[in-house]
């Protein structure tokens, strides 16, 4: 036979890997031109906010200037955030919709 082992094993621990995602706030932010009924539209059709939940939220980002829309996991807050900005580009309206991590 070979060379008796001396201790050269490798000891694998595997530790039960469960990590919550990071969450990300989705916001809107106020500007002068773009009609408060386009903010409710975008509140109702893209965060699936109802009419009365639309128009606190956007009452608020007009009053507070910046407002939250909901909390998603990184790549759903991102895709919202691209629904938003590219939807009111395509209306003309400076609307601007951003995310930051929690
Ligand atoms: N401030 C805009 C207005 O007076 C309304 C608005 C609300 C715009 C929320 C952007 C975000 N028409």
């Amino acid at each position: 036979g070979g060379t008796p082992d001396r201790g050269t094993q490798v000891i694998t621990r595997v530790k039960p890997e469960v990590k919550r995602p990071s969450l990300y706030r989705v916001l809107l932010l106020n500007d002068d031109y773009t009609p408060m009924e386009f903010v409710i539209h975008i509140l109702e059709n893209f965060f699936q906010k109802d009419r009365e939940q639309a128009t606190r939220i956007m009452l608020h980002v007009h009053n507070h200037g910046v407002g939250e829309c909901g909390v998603f996991t990184y790549e759903v807050a991102e895709t919202k955030v691209t629904q938003v900005m590219d939807f009111a580009r395509e209306h003309h309206h400076p609307l601007q919709c951003v995310m930051e991590k929690k």
